[in-house]
Formats: C-alpha cells, sequence, structure tokens
C-alpha cells in the first residue's frame, strides 16, 4: 500500500510544503510540494534528512521524569499519566505558592502557539514569551516604527527584483526553499545581487558585488548610501512626497554622513559606495535591501533595520513589483481567517510581563513575544517577582540564550522545568520531566495562516503514526490543563477535531487540503495602489521617518552614529551564523547531518593566526567576560581581521545525544547577555573574545 501526503517540512521554522511518500506505513521519499510555486520539488539539506529523524532512536521515546540531579542524566521512563500528573502537582503548587505569574512559559513561534498562549491567559498568567526577539526582535521594532506593520506582516517578492542587497542575510547557506528559488530566478533574470558580510559566505560566492565590511559598521554604510541617494536626488520622489513624513529631518541628519567619511569606518571605498547608490537606482522600485536577519547584533541594531527600511523607503519599493510588500490576509477579499482557542474569553492580567515588555524598561518590543533574553536576570533578582517554574516547547533556552552559565545559575533556582522537545536536547537534559512530542512527519498540527499577495492555508497532516510513545504539544498542553482545572478552554479530543473547528469560519473543509495541501482564498495577487491605496498603520497614515512610536517613547529617530571600536592583538570581535547542513541546536544529533557536519570550527584571519602562532585544526582557548571554551580553529583569508565566526548550534551537553554530546563549542556560553533596549533583541556580536593557542 503506498500513497502521497501532502504536509509541511519542520526540520526548521520555515515550514517548507512537501509531499511525502509512504509505503506500508514507512515514509520512503520526501520531497517538495509540486504544487506550490517556489518549491516544485525541492528541498534543503535539513528537510531531506527528515527520514533520519524519524527513525533515529535517540530521540525521547517516552515521557521521562528526572531521577538524579539537574543534568545529571538519571532518568525513569514514566506512563503519560504518571509525568503530566507529576508535572500538574508541582505547577498547582507553584502557582499556590506564588501565584500564576511565577510560570513562564517559552517557545519557538509555533502552529500550536494558540493552544501554548490559551494555557497561560487560562492559568492567568502574563508570561508566554517567544524565540522572536532572539531572532529578529529589533527588526520587528523597526518596522512598526516606520510603517506599523511588524516584519511578520511583510514579505518580499524576490522573483521580480532587479537588485537585492543582502547585510549578512546569507540565503543560500541560511536557507528558505521558495526564497532560494525566487533569488535564482531573479538571476537568471539579470538582476544584480549585492552583498555585505565581513565573511566570505558561500553567498558572497554568488554576488555580482561583494564587500568584506569592517564588523559591526553597516550602519555607516547606510547613512552613507542614505546620504548620496538623497544629496544626487536618486530616490523616487513622487512616491516620497506622497507616502513619507519627516524627509527634512533625514536629510539635516545625514548631511555630515559622506562617503568619505563611511570608508574610514566600514572599509569600502566611498567611490564604490556611490556606485552602488546609482545603480540601484537606475532599477527602482523593483530593488530590495533585505531587513533580515541576523548580520547585525548590536546593541543600536534597531538603527540598523531602520536605516535598511529607510533605503527601500527612498526606491520606492515598498508595496512594489520586485520589492517588499505587506501580507495580505482572507480579510482583502471578504473572508475569514482560521479561529484560534486564544480568541474565547478569558480573565484580564493586570501584572506585568516577567521581561517587563510594555513598562519603562522595555516599552517598545513586541508583548506578543516578549524579550527572552530576560528570562535568567528575570530569575536570578525575583525582578519584578519570583519566578519559580518554566515550561520550554520547542525551544532551547541553555542553547538559544546568550550566557548559558547565567541560565544554569538561573534553572537552579525553579522548582519545575518541563521540556517538550523530540530530542535530548540541553533544555531537557536539565529538566524535571520531558513530555516528547511526536514529530512532524507523525502528526497533524493546527492550521497554517499564510497571508501574503495570495492569502492561503497549509496544512501539516500526519503521514505515518508516531514510531514511539508521543503526543502532539496541542494534546499535552491539554491534557496539562486539564490537570490543573482549566481543560474546559480545550474543547478538542484530537488534531484532526482542532483543525476542523479552526476552519469553522473559513469555509474551507479538512477535506479540501488532501488534493494540494493548501487552499488558497483567490487566485490574483493583492497589491494595493501605489497611488492612493497603502494602509500605513502608522498615527499619520505615512512611512514615519521621525518615527512617533520611537519619540513618544523618548527615543531619538535620528541618533548620531558612535564609531565602533577596533580590536588589536587577541581580541575579536565574536560573530556567528548558520550552515546549510543544521538548523539551529536542533540537528546535530541527526544521523545523516551529523556525517555530513559534525563539530564546528572557528575561522580567524590567516594573518592575524599566524602572529598568534594557530594553524588551521589546531585547537585555540576563546574567552569572554562571561565563559570560555575550546573549539579547532578553520584559518583562513576569508574572514576580516576583527572578526572571528564560528556556527551556532554545537557543543551539546546531553550525554545521551551520542554522536553530538561535546562535539565543538557553544556560541551561547561565550556571548554576553547584552540587549538593543529599543528594539529589543539580544546584542549576540556584542561580545569580544580573546583567542589563543590552547
Ligand atoms: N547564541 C545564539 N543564540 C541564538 C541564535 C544564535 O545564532 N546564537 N540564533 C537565534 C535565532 S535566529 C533563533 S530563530 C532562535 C532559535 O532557537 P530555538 O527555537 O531554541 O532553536 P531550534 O534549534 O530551532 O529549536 C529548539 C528545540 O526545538 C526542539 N524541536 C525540534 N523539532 C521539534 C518538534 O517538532 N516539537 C518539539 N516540541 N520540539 C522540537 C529541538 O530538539 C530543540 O531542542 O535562536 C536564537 N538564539
Ligand atoms: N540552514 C539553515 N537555514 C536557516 C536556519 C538554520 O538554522 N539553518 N535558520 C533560519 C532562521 S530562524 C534565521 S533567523 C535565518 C538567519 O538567516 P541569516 O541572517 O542569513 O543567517 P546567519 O547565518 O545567522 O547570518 C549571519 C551572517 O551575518 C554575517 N555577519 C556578522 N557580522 C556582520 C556585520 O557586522 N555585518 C554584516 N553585513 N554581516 C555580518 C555573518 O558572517 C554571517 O554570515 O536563517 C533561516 N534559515
Ligand atoms: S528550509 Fe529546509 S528544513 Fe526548513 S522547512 Fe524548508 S526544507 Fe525543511
Ligand atoms: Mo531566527
Amino acid at each position: 500500500m503506498s500513497n502521497e501526503v501532502f504536509s509541511l517540512c519542520f526540520m526548521c521554522s520555515i515550514r517548507c510544503p512537501i509531499k511525502v511518500l509512504v509505503e506500508s506505513g514507512q515514509v520512503k521519499w520526501i520531497e517538495g510540494n509540486p504544487h506550490v510555486p517556489g518549491m516544485e520539488g525541492s528541498l534543503c539539506p535539513r528537510g531531506s534528512a527528515g527520514i533520519s529523524l524519524l527513525y533515529d532512536s535517540e530521540r525521547v521515546q517516552s515521557p521521562m521524569i528526572r531521577t538524579g540531579e539537574r543534568g545529571e542524566g538519571k532518568w525513569r521512563k514514566a506512563t503519560w499519566d504518571e509525568a503530566l500528573d507529576y508535572a500538574g502537582d508541582k505547577l498547582k503548587q507553584v502557582i499556590q505558592a506564588h501565584g500564576p505569574q511565577s510560570v513562564v512559559f517559552g517557545e519557538r513561534t509555533n502552529l500550536s502557539t494558540h493552544v501554548s498562549k490559551t494555557f497561560m491567559k487560562a492559568i492567568g498568567s502574563p508570561n508566554h514569551f517567544t524565540h522572536d526577539a532572539l531572532c529578529k526582535g529589533s527588526v520587528n521594532t523597526a518596522c512598526r516604527s516606520l510603517f506599523g506593520y511588524t516584519d511578520a506582516q511583510m514579505g518580499m517578492d524576490l522573483k521580480n527584483s532587479r537588485h537585492v542587497v543582502l547585510y549578512g542575510r546569507n540565503m543560500f547557506e541560511a536557507i528558505s526553499v521558495k526564497e532560494v528559488n525566487n533569488l535564482m530566478d531573479a538571476l537568471s533574470a539579470g538582476a544584480k545581487l549585492t552583498y555585505i558580510d565581513p565573511r566570505v559566505s558561500v553567498t558572497a560566492t554568488k554576488a555580482s558585488r561583494y564587500w568584506m565590511i569592517r564588523p559591526g559598521t553597516d550602519l555607516a554604510l547606510n547613512y552613507a548610501l542614505i546620504h548620496v541617494i538623497l544629496a544626487e536626488r536618486l530616490y523616487d520622489a513622487a512616491y516620497v512626497e506622497r507616502w513619507v513624513s519627516g524627509l527634512p529631518d533625514l536629510r539635516n541628519f545625514v548631511r555630515s554622513y559622506t562617503p568619505e567619511w563611511a570608508e574610514k569606518e566600514t572599509g569600502i571605498p566611498a567611490s564604490e559606495i556611490v556606485a552602488l547608490a546609482r545603480e540601484v537606482c537606475n532599477v527602482k522600485p523593483s530593488v530590495i535591501f533585505h531587513f533580515g536577519y541576523r548580520g547585525a547584533h548590536h546593541a543600536n541594531e534597531i538603527y540598523m533595520r531602520r536605516s535598511i527600511l529607510i533605503l527601500n523607503t527612498l526606491m520606492g519599493s515598498i508595496e512594489a513589483k520586485g520589492g517588499l510588500f505587506f501580507k495580505k490576509g482572507p480579510g482583502a477579499l471578504g473572508k475569514k481567517p482560521a479561529q484560534k482557542l486564544t480568541e474565547q474569553k478569558f480573565e484580564k492580567i493586570t501584572l506585568p510581563r516577567f521581561d517587563k515588555v510594555g513598562t519603562a524598561d522595555f516599552p517598545l518590543p513586541d508583548p506578543d513575544h516578549g524579550v527572552a533574553q530576560m528570562l535568567a536576570p528575570a530569575i536570578l533578582n525575583d525582578d519584578p517577582y519570583p519566578v519559580k517554574a518554566l515550561i520550554a516547547n520547542r525551544f532551547d533556552p541553555l542553547q538559544s540564550i546568550p550566557d548559558t552559565n547565567q541560565m544554569k545559575a538561573a534553572l537552579k533556582k525553579l522548582d519545575l522545568i518541563v521540556a517538550i522537545d523530540i530530542n535530548y536536547s540541553d533544555i531537557a537534559w536539565y529538566a524535571d520531566v520531558i513530555l516528547p512530542e511526536s514529530i512532524y512527519l507523525e502528526r497533524t498540527d493546527c492550521i497554517q495562516q499564510a497571508n501574503g499577495l495570495k492569502p492561503q492555508m497549509f496544512l501539516r497532516r500526519q503521514a505515518v503514526t508516531p514510531r514511539y510513545d508521543t503526543r502532539e504539544a496541542a494534546m499535552i498542553i491539554k491534557q496539562l490543563g486539564e490537570r490543573i482545572g482549566v481543560g474546559a478552554y480545550f474543547p478538542y479530543a484530537s488534531m484532526e477535531e482542532l483543525v476542523r473547528w479552526q476552519l469553522e469560519p473559513t469555509g474551507f473543509t479538512f477535506e479540501d487540503f488532501e488534493s494540494k495541501g493548501f487552499v488558497a482564498y483567490g487566485k490574483e495577487q493583492i497589491f494595493w495602489d501605489r497611488e492612493e491605496g497603502i494602509q500605513f498603520k502608522t498615527p499619520s497614515g505615512k512611512i514615519e521617518l521621525k518615527s512617533s512610536l520611537l519619540e513618544n517613547a523618548g527615543f531619538s529617530s535620528f541618533p548620531e552614529y558612535e564609531p565602533v571600536p577596533t580590536n588589536t592583538g587577541n581580541t575579536f570581535r565574536l560573530v556567528v551564523g548558520r550552515t546549510a547542513l543544521h538548523t539551529h541546536v536542533s540537528t546535530q544529533n541527526n544521523l545523516y547531518l551529523n556525517e555530513l557536519f559534525s563539530e564546528n570550527r572557528l575561522w580567524i584571519n590567516s594573518g592575524k593566526a599566524s602572529a598568534l602562532g594557530i594553524r588551521s585544526n589546531d585547537m585555540v582557548d576563546v574567552t569572554s567576560a562571561c565563559g570560555s571554551g575550546k573549539i579547532k580553529s578553520f584559518v583562513t583569508d576569508l574572514i576580516h581581521p576583527e572578526a572571528v565566526f564560528m556556527i551556532h548550534g554545537f557543543g551539546h551537553e546531553a550525554k545521551l545525544a551520542t554522536r553530538c554530546y561535546n562535539h565543538g563549542l557553544s556560541d551561547s556560553v561565550i556571548q554576553e547577555n547584552i540587549s538593543d533596549r529599543i528594539g529589543g533583541s539580544p546584542a549576540l556580536h556584542d561580545t569580544f573574545v580573546t583567542v589563543n593557542p590552547a
């Protein structure tokens, strides 16, 4: 018996649409969903390695209760009832002694996030947070400061773009399959690609122009680009006149930031900066200055992201073909989205959040997501109140939040740690109880509302039954809710029932997803009318260069540029990033992917390495103000002398993940926990390290 199931990949959070071939209850093949433009059969290496995740005997096979010390690795197998009762009893005790706000729920945003949020609203705790701040919090705030929309409400029409500028957006290694395919189509059609990175990544090798920028100085480059564009009147004057407020302020501000000034700061020749400004203007508005993701993690990241968005604004590329666009939902066609459990009625929660988002400490970060990196400081200082229980779902605070030593100290203070995971991740290893989720091929998930130029919905659909004693997160959370008296908020007995309920207002049925894996609300792309119809959500209804969001909170829209200090000798700026072969901290133990890439190394510039007596593959000591570790070196000309680089996600501590245990070094151990207090992201690249032969 063989059949094909249309579903969604979850080897990373991009959620590419897939087609799964199942024979006699076994997954034989996975490929990109051929019905989805941009996928057409393709997958990235991690997506293809989904099969080895399914058959991995090292994932968590049943609920586990800790018997030794935290992190010691002593466990006993438990039944679901035992594990849920255990977690439920502890939660009740914590809530009784310290109030519901002492419970924090952290997760990587996923399709059942509305279920987790419902759990927290039901118990009366304000403390749900997602990974968002760690990934792109400052991008989110920057977008809201200019347009009134979050970054998640914006998209990029890469396929039709004629010039794409990437600031460390390493698209050919930090992959989203559709985006890569769309970019390749654009390049085949003659589009230009400018890539800026202190390190020669794979994307640099595909670019028409590559600049090895001095690390941390992209903001200086952008101020100079804006200077040239305004001085030479290269911008889309009609668009700016119609839609932009604050141009005179911007013009005054950038007057002194000349290309010659930026050359000294960035190392990029002034003449080349002028050349790029002129080149992009020739093809405006089909120009994209990519505003994501992780190229610039600095304490002033918000201003770097704003400068990128301002460049798009000056090109008139917002809501233009080949530029950026606002995602349209079913409402644009008079239709309804899938409903969510969070739409139920709850008692109002008036307590402040653990991370102080919405108070004077963090007035602007998005309260829908919170600021994850405040978790450890909040626990350690009982500030603003004691936090006593953590539920971590599909998220690893030990490896995904900077300063692991600080996090370990904080975890020690908790009365309860619950991990909902598929692997022996480090947080599972430190948990009191592990509630294992079925992997994506084994489960049906909540609806994915995919807004965009054409609003659609996708469904992750169970391809095979679970190999081990695992359940779906939305069922686990419901069952935990039942243990503590809030079961009524979860009125479903199976995932199919939940999905059918979600679809009720939409006019589509569960069965409608069978033939292609998705449904579309309409056939045509929806662009707003560029003369009259763009619906900016700022108070002025315009793009606010001088931002009311920032200024009402007491922050400047245009703070003076602060020069980035140079580092010399054996001191370097630590920068981090992805490989095409792994997802963050998730896949290092995957049999296939581990074989292809089993250990990270520290990239160090050849000249610097030779002065320090370091050769390739020598072990080196890396030390920062908060941690240190050993890692093999990779000596190369392909990195700026002021930076060292490592791939994120290695140095796992969980011994039962035997293939990746103790391989390489975790960047989180070294990175200091510093925040962009306006934007909300951690400043992962503001850590300086010393490097010495080990
Ligand atoms: N130091 C440092 N920190 C970072 C970054 C960095 O570069 N360096 N990058 C930041 C960025 S951009 C992001 S997006 C975040 C990502 O941070 P995380 O979301 O924490 O990272 P992931 O590796 O995506 O997933 C974490 C956990 O999800 C588990 N998991 C995988 N699939 C499933 C599943 O189907 N169900 C369940 N329940 N669990 C599952 C994995 O086993 C793993 O333990 O990290 C951020 N933090
Ligand atoms: N294979 C794979 N693909 C992924 C993911 C994954 O884990 N694995 N994760 C997904 C997620 S959640 C995210 S957020 C995206 C991340 O997508 P990207 O942001 O494109 O990926 P990173 O590898 O984090 O990019 C960091 C790059 O920035 C460069 N950089 C460092 N400092 C500077 C600087 O000062 N200026 C400039 N211009 N560049 C600098 C680094 O050298 C590195 O090449 O990838 C997504 N896709
Ligand atoms: S980018 Fe790769 S791993 Fe991520 S969802 Fe798509 S195919 Fe899966
Ligand atoms: Mo991310």
